[in-house]
């Protein structure tokens, strides 16, 4: 075999090219086909959805403290770096047994038809575009490899064009450079066969283009019509809310720090942190937005997206906090939430004795328990509709969420939400306390530091320190800061619009060049001074206070 290993390896290498090429025409004519599907019936939303379901907390948090909201961009490539091993693993298998290559192929078909059925609310149809991406696959293969093994059997010893083993039965002619029977019990197909015609090397790589270009277009097309098929971007464009029988107070004069670079009172739309499970955004219009209320209750019923615009509506201003977020992180954000109040919903469900316990479902499955009388109390928790006077954005929930106040997302503020079970935490689990979170999830008090940022390089003189804190629930009373481990110092906080809304703060203090340190912590209105008591996210939510380091120049 000394003499045939370069040409060997050569031909290996087009036959791990025709693998990827392969799956190519499987993910694209998925794509094409899925466009008359739900999204999740695509290969690569159902099999990133699979992995995410499967992410243990650490992996997520490392996954978030890695790649931030890019987190999802990561997995995709991830997958396509797996997705082409395995395929360029495929093709060489097929090349040197065609049944066996194939049958690898259609394992990952199943595979991929598993992870599609085992989505939220999916149906069998729903496997529909996976099988006829793993069929498409199968035969563009099949076509590859003929094309490859006629490359490599050039002029072909006894039968003209050599044809698939799978056609034939004969064996592969793969390791036949050299005349003899290799160990992977294929035939000697061809003494004189010398690898790599030239030309018909050339037919493969056309032919391997031409395949490359269809799947391309495919995938290209699939999205251009599943794009067009929900036009969901028009649809918000034409909504109209009426206005709130409960507007949301106006916002004091000076609620925002003077400091420069302190972040916006209230957070813009496309600004807003975004944490969500979903590999691709729930595409629901409001026509096909039903929300059912059932389990432990009186009456069941369902809620039409037009029964919320004809009921009373509240408008409040929030901050919303995200469990991952670490000290001095930004996943935490303020809106004007526009909704009806859950305590509405569930006076008019009247849940049952026993009752603890409120799970909202998404369309896509994520879930979330929410303590009872959290919903029913008068923190106005609600059903939104709107964010900063627009119909919440699709990555934030359209065409309705909730938004519960004084609790991390992770247990209350359901985006896509479509099912309101009334039940018992005894009786029932949610998408994250089933990995390992906790079940409660109040947001725990946290004063951030914005500015300076950490190892910035500032002027000499008064240098401006800012950020915000926040205490949803119980309202901060105060904020102090420690410049280089000196005193702790009380700092000016901004105006209060109300205690589920962070607020801000700004502090001025005269420094020499060189490097400094700043500390913050906040004081809330209910449990006194914030813990400094270092936590991890993991269980349910980081503490401890900030500290910043930069040097003034
Ligand atoms: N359907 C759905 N809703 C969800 C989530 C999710 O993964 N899926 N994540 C929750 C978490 S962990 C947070 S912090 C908030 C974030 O809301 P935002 O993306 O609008 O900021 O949504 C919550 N609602
Ligand atoms: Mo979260």
């Amino acid at each position: 075999m000394s003499n045939s290993t370069g040409p060997r390896r050569g031909i290996a290498l087009l036959a791990a090219l025709a693998g990827i090429v392969a799956a190519g025409v499987v993910l694209g004519v998925a794509e094409l086909a899925g466009a008359f599907f739900r999204a999740s019936a695509t290969p690569v939303i159902a099999m990133g959805s699979t992995f995410i379901d499967f992410t243990p907390p650490w992996l997520k948090d490392f996954a978030i403290a890695t790649f931030g909201t890019h987190d999802k961009l990561a997995l995709l490539v991830g997958m396509a770096v797996t997705i082409a091993i395995l395929a360029a693993v495929l093709g060489v298998v097929a090349y040197r047994r065609w049944a066996l290559g194939a049958a690898g192929v259609i394992l990952m078909g199943a595979i991929i038809v598993a992870c599609v059925l085992t989505r939220a609310g999916a149906s069998l149809p729903d496997a529909v575009p996976s099988v006829v991406g793993t069929v498409a696959g199968l035969l563009a293969l099949r076509l590859l490899i003929a094309r490859l093994r006629h490359a490599a059997v050039v002029p072909a010893a006894d039968s003209g064009t050599p044809a698939p083993a799978g056609i034939t039965g004969t064996g592969s002619p793969t390791d036949t450079t050299d005349g003899v029977v290799h160990p992977s019990g294929s035939r000697s197909a061809a003494t004189a066969a010398k690898p790599g015609g030239t030309t018909s090397r050339r037919g493969f790589f056309a032919a391997a283009g031409a395949t490359a270009v269809v799947a391309a277009a495919a995938a290209g097309g699939g999205r251009l019509l599943s794009g067009a098929r929900n036009n969901i971007a028009a649809l918000r464009d034409s909504l109209q809310f009426p206005a709130p029988a409960s507007p949301a107070p106006a916002l004091p004069a000076g609620v925002q720090s003077p400091v420069p670079g302190v972040t916006p009172f209230v957070t813009p739309n496309g600004d807003f942190y975004r944490i969500d499970t979903a590999l691709s955004v729930p595409q629901l219009t409001t026509d096909d937005w039903v929300l059912r209320v059932h389990g432990m209750v009186e009456e069941e019923f369902e809620l039409s997206f037009q029964d919320l615009l004809d009921a009373d509506l509240i408008e409040r201003h929030i901050t919303l906090t995200c469990v991952s977020n670490p000290v001095g992180g930004y996943l935490a954000g303020t809106a004007k939430w526009l909704g009806y109040p859950l305590r509405e919903v569930l006076a008019r469900a009247r849940p049952l004795d026993g009752a603890d316990m409120v799970l909202s479902t998404s369309s896509d499955g994520f879930s979330a328990s929410t303590p009872l009388p959290v919903l029913q109390d008068d923190r106005d928790a609600i059903l939104a509709v709107a964010m900063n006077g627009e119909p919440l954005p699709v990555e934030h929930g359209f065409p309705v969420r909730m938004v519960v106040p004084g609790l991390y997302g992770y247990v209350s503020a359901t985006k896509w939400v479509v099912d309101l079970e009334v039940t018992r935490f005894a009786d029932r689990t949610a998408y994250w306390t089933d990995r390992g979170w906790s079940e409660e999830g109040p947001i725990k008090t946290m004063a951030r530091v914005e500015v300076p940022q950490s190892f910035a390089s500032v002027d000499a003189g008064t240098v401006m320190i800012g950020g915000v804190a926040w205490s949803q629930q119980r309202g901060i009373t105060a904020v102090e800061v420690s410049v280089d481990g000196g005193d702790w110092e009380a700092v000016d906080l901004a105006a209060e619009a109300s205690v589920d809304t962070w607020r801000q703060w700004s502090y001025g203090v005269d420094l020499e060049p060189g490097l400094h340190t700043v500390r913050a912590r906040a004081t809330d209105a209910a449990d006194g001074l914030q813990t400094d008591q270092r936590a991890d996210t993991v269980p349910n939510g980081a503490s401890g206070w900030q500290s910043v380091q930069f040097t003034v120049k």
